[in-house]
Formats: structure tokens, sequence, C-alpha cells
């Protein structure tokens, strides 16, 4: 029998350490602390359907200790790997109203920020749909000590690293360190993430469109238009297109990067900025997106290269297969709101 060569996620990330500027294998241990955070959390989101984790935070479970919800688990989880590893300096999280500045670090001169969504889509664990982790990573902009909110307000143009986990059908790691999209499937027998999807390219077309159809009466005309045609029949360009929609942004989103499509959460007219963060969701799928082939935008302008101002913000997205986003952009210029949007 051939003994297959397995290249594990500690491995590639070593073996791939001479692409980063100035590298002195900081930027590998904290991608591989993110790794092994992860596999923490995905241990508890397997459980989550056997054990009493769900209930709200505050209750206590059958042996006296506080229950949390996995979402707050998550963002523990990342955030004391992080301390604990020494090169994240601050770091954000859609859990904490504010940065969470790390001093005191094992390594003196902790050079990176961290941004994340430690749990995304978690109203979907309650019904045993994939969840995810978006994680954004960049060199701070500060000089010494703990990080500050500006390094974290950098535009996402400048990420040195950003990926995913998608707790699924199986657990996957995708992540880019601006060479290329990587991907890397949880071999739960050695409990170690393997390169299982190299090289990660986004189809230049797609025939899938994901978006929120129930509020559809809130898009722009653009998008409206936009899903209309994706529904029309013409049998030159295979429609009409699939529709499929998770509620989950990473996993929607990793679906469409295998298969080509276009994931879309618009500006609505009672969102008028969208729903999605721009700094720890928009952003790293933009920077994951464009190293494999595809485009991100707001509609109008380049997710990587919009302001950030507020960790917070939102913004209106729409990413996947760069000829459909184009098609997307050029539905919203022929259909432009009047004033809101
Ligand atoms: P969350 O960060 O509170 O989990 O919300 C983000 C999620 C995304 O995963 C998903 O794409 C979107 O919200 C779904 O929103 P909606 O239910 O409005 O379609
Ligand atoms: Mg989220």
């Amino acid at each position: 029998m051939n003994a297959q060569r397995i290249t594990t996620l500690g491995q590639f990330i070593i073996e791939r350490q001479a692409e980063f500027p100035y590298s002195k294998g900081q930027l590998s241990r904290l991608l591989r602390d993110i790794g092994i955070a992860s596999k923490i959390v995905n241990r508890e989101v397997n459980k989550a359907g056997l054990v009493n984790i769900l209930g709200d935070t505050g209750e206590t479970n059958i042996q006296g200790e506080t229950v949390k919800k996995l979402d707050l688990f998550a963002n523990e989880q990342f955030k004391a790997a992080l301390k604990a590893g020494g090169e994240c300096c601050v770091f954000a999280s859609e859990e904490d109203d504010e940065i969470t500045t790390i001093e005191g670090a094992v390594s003196a001169d902790a050079k990176y920020a961290v941004l994340m969504d430690p749990l995304d889509g978690s109203s979907n664990i309650d019904v045993n749909v994939s969840v995810g982790t978006i994680f954004s990573i960049y060199r701070r902009v500060s000089q010494e000590g703990p990080g500050l909110l500006s390094d974290c307000l950098q535009k996402g143009m400048h990420q040195v690293a950003a990926g995913y986990v998608v707790y699924g059908s199986s657990t996957m790691l995708v992540y880019t360190t601006g060479h290329g999209v990587n991907g890397f499937t949880l071999d739960p027998s050695i409990g170690e993430f393997c390169l299982s999807h190299p090289d990660m390219r986004i189809p230049e077309q797609g025939f899938i469109y994901s978006v929120n159809e129930g509020n559809y009466i809130h898009f722009p005309q653009g998008i409206k238009q936009y899903i209309k045609y994706c529904q029309a029949y013409d049998e030159t360009t295979s429609r009409p297109y699939n529709s499929r929609y998770i509620g989950s942004m990473v996993a929607d989103f990793h679906r469409n990067l295998l298969k080509g499509g276009v994931f879309i959460y618009p500006a609505t007219g009672k969102a008028p900025k969208g729903k999605l963060r721009l700094g720890y969701e928009c952003n790293p799928m933009a920077f994951i997106v464009e190293q494999a082939g595809g485009k991100a935008s707001d509609g109008k302008n380049r997710i990587l290269e919009l302001e950030s101002t507020d960790l917070h913000q939102r913004t209106p997205v729409v990413l996947g297969s760069r000829r459909m986003v184009e098609k997307v952009e050029s539905f919203l210029r022929e259909f432009p709101d009047p004033g809101s949007f």
C-alpha cells in the first residue's frame, strides 16, 4: 500500500514562511495559534447537540459551572490563544465592543493586529447548520507596546493574512497570506488540518447567486433587477441560475469559492449600510476571493480600498466570481436609486 504524503497546516506554514516579508516566524506562529484554537472551537461545535452549552450566558450547567454561548466561548478561546502566543498586540472581535490591547505579550515585539468574527452565523448552531470563524491580520502601524485602535482600522488592502474556518460536514481552514489561497481539511483521526485544496481558484463565472431574497422588497433597484436577471431563461448564459443561501456567510462563501457564484448582502431600505461588518467579515473574505481570482465590491468600490473608521462598521457587499460581481455592479449603475442607497 502506498503511503500518501500528507502536508499538515503546521508543515505548510513553515514551508511557506519565506514568502513573508521580514519573516522571523512570527506570522507563522500566529497562524498556528489560530489553527490550534479553531480545533478547540470545532470540538465544542461538534458537541453542541450533546451538551448543554447552548444555554444563554449566565445559566449554570449540571456541574455548577457557568454555561457559555458558543460564540462567547469561541471568542475567549481565540483571545486566550493569541494572548498566550505573544505575536498579537491588539485583538478586535464582533463579540467585543472595544479592542482588547495585549500588554506584556510573551514576545516583546508583538507585531500583529488580529480582527475576528469568532463564530459567524451562530444562530444556525441550534439547527445543526454550518457556522464559521473569520480572521483578518494586519501588521501594526503603531510603534511599540500594546496595540491601538488605529492598528485595527487599516484598509483591507493592507491585510497580511486572512482566513476562515468552516465547521461543516467536515471542518476546513482556508487562508491566504497574499500568495494564493490554500484549504486544509481537519482529519479528526489525527487531529490535524491537512492540505486538501491547494491553490484554490474561483471560477470567473458561476451559476449560483446567494442573497436573502426575503428582503427583496427592501433591496435597491439594481439588486432587484439583477435577481430578475438570474431568474430569467437564457440558454446562452445557462440561466436561470441556482439560488443557494444558507445564512452563514462562511458556508455560503465557501460553496461559491469552490463552485463559482456570487454572494450579495446589499444595502436595504431598513439597513442602508447593509448588515455585514467591514473589518472582520467583508475585508478578510474580499482578500481571499481576490487571491483566488474573484472580486469583492460594495456595489461600486473595491472592498479592500474602503476607509475603515469604526471597528464595527457595516458595508454592503457583493463578492465571488469576477464576472458575476461585475454584472451586479453594472446593474447597480444602470438602475440607480434616487437618494437612499
Ligand atoms: P452574525 O455575525 O450575527 O452571525 O451575522 C452574520 C450572518 C452571516 O453569516 C450571514 O451571511 C448573514 O448574517 C445572514 O443574515 P440574514 O439572516 O439577514 O440573511
Ligand atoms: Mg458575523
